[in-house]
């Protein structure tokens, strides 16, 4: 595997490139380019800017998260032939600086959703939190909770304007059932995937996080039948997974040694996290330990072991510790990531020693 870490770039995170070298086996960056929205031409000079500075301090730029996917894609509007352009040409520029994998998601409207980004632990660390029945009715008081909490950064997926046209966007989404959100996935694959194909750049979906519909919208990829169904749409292996084990992880039906043992040829990218579920089906996002929580993260890693992975992984979100919640993103403060590598690699290293019988 190749360990990586999600870096929001220069001025937009608080943790710098010389941090993260500090960190014992981060060998590539996970990049994008924070401030374009769905649907934006990605220009090459602003590309290669960003590709320099991650080199420059001896990273790979391999994986980029994400290049988000217009909503006029997602509904099947006409209109969504004309993004679909400009995400091609993004693709093609992309391949040109070496990105090899491209993470994204086909959620409606809400990328990852939680109703508390500093929710205290036991041990005084605070972490993203999700409490089933705030989850009811009213998706924008939720938006509010998330916007205030995110003090001053922009969150994918949660740019404010996108947030204030909430009401067009969940009238455009009526009709759009599960079947139909698969069709409009489908037509923009069968777009996509050849391009990948030619110019060597894998794709790879987010699943859904959380795993389950939310104020009615339809999710598609939150379980192992859904990804199945989901790698059949394009049987390519250009058309994969981001296997994340922490937005998998809240529906304990979902088996992610047993996922990532049927699927490991297609996943590209795999982000590893702890989660605690509660018996009200509330979770919280727990140290990557797998005590701590209820994805065990050692078979997780023996999963990849097993099946030689070679892919890219990176700790997905970690808790804020030592006060660093001041000033970081939530969910992606230096400390429990960096801890969590820690513990993934010490995990990796004793399986390869018992492999080669050391
Ligand atoms: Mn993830």
């Amino acid at each position: 595997m190749e360990m990586t870490w999600r870096w929001y770039g220069e001025g937009n995170d608080s943790i710098t490139l010389d941090h993260i070298r500090q960190i014992p086996g981060v060998s590539g960056i996970v990049w994008s380019l924070h401030d374009k929205v769905a649907g934006e031409v990605w220009e090459e000079e602003r590309i290669k800017e960003v590709v320099n500075q991650i080199t420059s301090k001896g990273f790979s730029p391999a994986v980029v998260e994400s290049v988000n996917v217009h909503d006029d894609i997602k509904i099947g509007l006409p209109s969504r032939d004309k993004y679909i352009d400009i995400y091609i040409d993004t693709i093609k520029k992309l391949s040109r600086v070496g990105v090899k994998v491209i993470c994204y998601n086909f959620m409606p409207i809400f990328d990852w959703t939680r109703t508390e980004l500093y929710k205290e632990l036991p041990d005084g660390s605070n972490a993203l939190f999700y409490e089933k029945n705030v989850i009811t009715d009213d998706p924008k008081a939720m938006v509010q909770r998330i916007l205030d909490g995110a003090g001053d950064f922009t969150m994918p997926g949660w740019e404010p304007e996108r947030m204030a046209k909430l009401d067009d966007l969940f009238k455009s989404y009526e009709g759009i059932t599960e079947e139909k959100l698969s069709d409009n996935l489908k037509y923009f694959l069968e777009r996509i995937i050849p391009v990948c194909e030619a110019y060597d750049v894998k794709m790879a979906i987010h699943p859904d996080d959380p795993p389950w519909s939310i104020f009615g919208l339809p999710r598609i990829i939150r379980s192992r039948d859904h990804i199945k169904k989901f790698l059949e749409l394009v049987d390519s292996p250009y058309n994969g997974l981001t296997l994340c084990s922490g937005s998998l992880g809240p529906n304990l039906m979902n088996d992610m040694p047993a996922i990532i043992r049927e699927f490991h040829d297609r996943i590209h990218f795999a982000h590893i996290r702890n989660v605690k579920v509660f018996e009200n089906g509330d979770f919280i996002e727990v140290s990557h330990r797998g005590q701590e929580g209820n994805v065990d993260v050692y078979e997780v890693l023996k999963a990849y072991h097993d099946n030689d992975f070679k892919g890219y992984v990176r700790p997905d979100h970690g808790r804020h510790l030592w006060g660093e919640e001041k000033n970081c993103r939530p969910g992606y403060g230096l400390y429990d990531r960096a801890l969590g590598i820690m513990y993934m690699l010490g995990i990796w290293d004793s399986l390869d020693k018992r492999k080669i019988g050391k």
